[in-house]
């Protein structure tokens, strides 16, 4: 049983919280109580003052110090063991751990103070002061609800069995895994398999991969703090296979800005496949609408995987093997399509600066959360033309070297965005 008093000068603003789910059921079972306390009721004039102006001057109003004393003594006389809390942006930050240790409490106190603070003699009668999170609120009354309600479902029989607090996001340090109902396909979005597949065990991974995974991203303040296995503080691989490569020698410019199709190179297929290989993309398409480029492009590829360079250079066979000849973009994208269900979201690379530009972190974080396929577009020559990359979803923003000459290869700027979106931290 934990008995908490509120002193408040809004009883009021308590009562629906409190008459509501978790709340209503913990005081009907008598796990926790919760008092009500008007401080005016502890005022000695008529017009039951309990603020008042500031010395020193200054905005606002102060809440007097005989009242909330008053009643902070008189409560205690009725307790056996009180512990008494000011809600106060002066306080330290209520956090999960503050919850526990409060947990153990039998009486706990909630000074809620109002207008610009209280008095600051009352500290003097106040055993810690907490805050809620560092933003204004009007006063201390819905801190007061927050700690009552963090507090309260870590009693034991709060929650019933129906999760319990070791189970609870931020008990374990971590954030919580994504929670799937019915229906198993919404607006097109399905429930991952591996939570229909009923195997208990792959679930618990997924779920733990999941947590660790959105923690690190997001919080990576709780990620650095959580107690987790050596092996769950490494960086994991970002999500390899979703990401295509396409290299386009049409639509591009020339160095007089005219459109043209440029000539398939040995030395562009190579090495980006051998990087796309090395950063796990799943396929690096070569296109092309000239049917003789085409067919060189396949004899580069073929004699890798197939001919005399396969024996040669095995580990060259191994990145050919990504490389697939296309006409143009549009078919690129629809092999996305046919091989993951889903339309490729494009993003196109530009070394030109401009408006709309997609930084490479929130490109790379992107990779790590969105499910959908992504395609990444590498223009030949002086780079795609702006239809493309009207059409793209994300234009990247440049690479920049911190000087003013801006002429990288295409092969050596894929190998430097790879690194940006998939190396590892
Ligand atoms: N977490 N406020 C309290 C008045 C006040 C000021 C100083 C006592 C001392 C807050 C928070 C919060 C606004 C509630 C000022 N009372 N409290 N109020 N955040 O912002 O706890």
């Amino acid at each position: 049983m934990l008995d908490f008093t509120v002193i408040t000068l809004f009883p009021p603003m308590f009562e629906s919280p409190l008459g509501h789910s978790i709340l209503k059921k913990a005081r009907e079972k008598g796990l926790i109580s919760v008092r009500l306390v008007d401080p005016r009721d502890y005022t000695t004039d008529k017009h039951r003052t309990a603020d008042d102006a500031p010395y020193g001057g200054g905005q606002g109003m102060v809440m007097k110090p005989e009242p909330l004393v008053a009643a902070i003594e008189d409560i205690k006389k009725n307790l056996k063991h009180p512990r008494v809390i000011l809600l106060s942006p002066q306080g330290k930050l209520f956090e999960q751990a503050e919850a526990e240790r409060l947990s153990h409490e039998q009486e706990l106190v909630l000074v809620c103070g109002r207008y610009e603070g209280v008095d600051e003699r009352v500290k003097a009668f106040v055993d810690e002061e907490l805050s809620v999170g560092d933003y204004t609120l009007s006063g201390g009354e819905l801190p007061a609800m927050v700690v009552i309600d963090a507090v309260a479902r870590l009693i034991p029989g709060v929650l019933g069995n129906v999760k319990s607090p070791e189970e609870e996001s931020f008990s374990d340090g971590l954030l919580e895994y994504p929670q799937y109902t019915r229906p198993e396909e919404f607006r097109g979005m399905k429930v991952p398999d591996v939570l229909l597949s009923g195997d208990h065990e792959r679930i618990q991974k997924w779920r733990r991969e999941m947590s660790l995974a959105l923690t690190r991203e997001r919080r990576p303040d709780l990620f650095r703090k959580a107690p987790l296995d050596p092996g769950e503080k490494k960086s994991p691989r970002a999500t390899p296979g979703r990401l295509y490569v396409a290299l386009l020698h049409h639509p591009v410019y020339d160095k007089n800005g005219e459109v043209v199709t440029t000539a398939v190179t040995n030395m562009d297929i190579h090495d980006i496949a051998r990087s796309g290989k090395t950063y796990g993309i799943k396929k690096f398409y070569v296109a092309t609408p000239v049917k003789a480029l085409q067919r060189l492009a396949l004899k580069i590829i073929a004699h890798w995987e197939s001919g005399y360079g396969a024996e040669y250079n095995h580990t060259r066979k191994e990145a050919l093997a990504l490389a697939q000849v296309k006409d143009t973009l549009d078919d690129a994208i629809l092999d996305v399509e046919r091989e993951c269900g889903a339309k490729p979201i494009l993003v196109v690379t530009s070394a030109r600066a401009g408006k709309n530009r997609t930084s490479f972190v929130e490109l790379r974080k992107m990779l790590r959360v969105t499910p959908a396929p992504f395609l990444l577009l590498l223009g030949t020559g002086w780079g795609l033309t702006d239809e493309v990359l009207a059409q793209s979803d994300y234009i990247l923003e440049p690479i920049e070297g911190g000087t003013d000459y801006n002429h990288l290869s295409v092969r050596s700027a894929a190998a430097i965005i790879l690194d940006r979106l998939l190396g590892t931290d």
